[in-house]
């Protein structure tokens, strides 16, 4: 089981934004870059596909030590010994999710509003995913508008748990997103359809690392 939660540059693998690629080989190839997180996210598949997926790209993640988020499907995440699972507003309610997975799976959740947080995080989740920050309905078909930097810094502000920035972000905008407080960056296209989704990664990670605030101190001086 996974203990801490690196956020930063957050890859959600799904099927539907490959550019005829394997999922494994984004998987293999985002990790390479750098990502600290992944989520497998599938709109489209049956459940048998789904399943198989899952357990294919989990054998990656666990394999580079990076955590792997299934989107929706507890019964998945559970079956496969996922690290967690992400729900939004369709999907089971976040305090029911919290009590299946138990205290030490990650639980993140979809707000799109301050309420929206302020009730996820009463429920029990442990991140929020926050957006859509940019124009993306290119990818989700049903997301709303944006709305935009300023939701992520209102919810950043009271939160004590972190916040994902998602929707519509590449490299160019990444930074902006952790300025207004978000601990890290959640992204499907920009990875999944990039042509070196290596490179692709590399540059969102500096992205986002030249602007997240470095971990307070702790460790040993070097
Ligand atoms: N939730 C809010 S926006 C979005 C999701 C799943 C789509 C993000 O995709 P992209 O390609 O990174 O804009
Ligand atoms: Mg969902």
């Amino acid at each position: 089981m996974s203990t801490s939660l690196d956020l930063s540059v957050y890859v959600i693998l799904d099927r539907d934004f490959t550019a005829g690629r394997s999922l494994g080989e984004i998987a293999g190839a985002a990790i390479r870059g750098g990502a600290t997180m992944l989520q497998l996210r599938d709109k489209s598949s049956d459940i048998h596909r789904f399943y198989a997926d899952a357990a294919e790209v989990l054998g990656i993640a666990r394999a580079a030590g990076v955590p792997l988020i299934i989107n929706d499907r507890v019964d998945v995440a559970l079956a496969l010994d996922a690290d967690g699972v992400h729900v939004g507003e369709d999907d089971l309610p976040v305090e029911a999710t919290r009590r299946l997975v138990g205290p030490d799976r990650f639980v993140g959740a979809s707000a799109g509003s301050v309420e929206a947080a302020r009730a996820a995080i009463a429920a029990g989740a442990d991140h929020l995913g926050v957006g859509p920050v940019y124009e993306a309905r290119a990818t989700k078909t049903d997301a709303g508008p944006p709305v935009g930097l300023a939701l992520v810094h209102d919810i950043a502000a009271f939160s004590p748990i972190p916040v994902v920035g998602i929707g519509g972000i590449t490299a160019e905008n990444a930074g902006a997103v952790i300025a207004a407080g978000a601990a890290g960056v959640a992204v499907i296209s920009a990875i999944g359809l990039a042509p070196d989704v290596e490179r692709a990664t590399r540059a969102l990670i500096q992205s986002v690392g030249a602007v997240l605030e470095p971990p307070s101190q702790g460790g040993t001086n070097q």
